[in-house]
């Protein structure tokens, strides 16, 4: 068996919701991956990500997706909270009923992109939010 290099690597623990953790046992299940591969590379892709996404300013738009339970009262206060403070940017938010209890929305997004990363980095804080992707373009519009 070959000896891991564990010179370079530090051991560290997080918690971790029991169902994300059974979903992502299940998928690596059969595979030749395992919980730190996936790890790692999920952050490795986080760090790609931010990193290019803080390079991004000026003027532009943004999509930004995300699905929550309805039944959350609190989390759609937040949600409508953050996006009235957001309304200078916000062009449109489609809503799709996925089931009995989840709700998908994307927002459309125009305008500085500093302000729009600062509605994602709100959006995405809201407890109980999940699925969060938000997709960045640089435009030369004018606004
Ligand atoms: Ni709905």
């Amino acid at each position: 068996m070959p000896q891991e290099d564990t010179e370079n690597k530090q051991r560290f623990s997080f918690t971790i919701e029991r169902e994300l953790i059974e979903t992502l046992d299940a998928l690596i299940r059969d595979t030749d991956y395992n919980r730190s591969m996936v790890i790692r590379e999920a952050l490795s892709h986080w760090i790609d990500h931010t990193t290019r996404d803080k390079g991004i300013s000026g003027q532009g738009l943004a999509t930004i997706s995300y699905v929550y339970d309805h039944h959350e009262v609190r989390l759609i206060s937040e949600l409508m909270e953050a996006q009235h403070n957001f309304d200078d940017v916000i062009q449109t938010t489609s809503h799709v009923h996925l089931d009995h209890d989840n709700c998908f929305e994307i927002t459309i997004a125009k305008g500085d992109l500093d302000r729009i990363k600062l509605m994602g980095d709100k959006l995405r804080q809201i407890k109980g939010i999940s699925s969060f992707t938000v997709n960045y373009a640089k435009s030369e519009i004018k606004v």
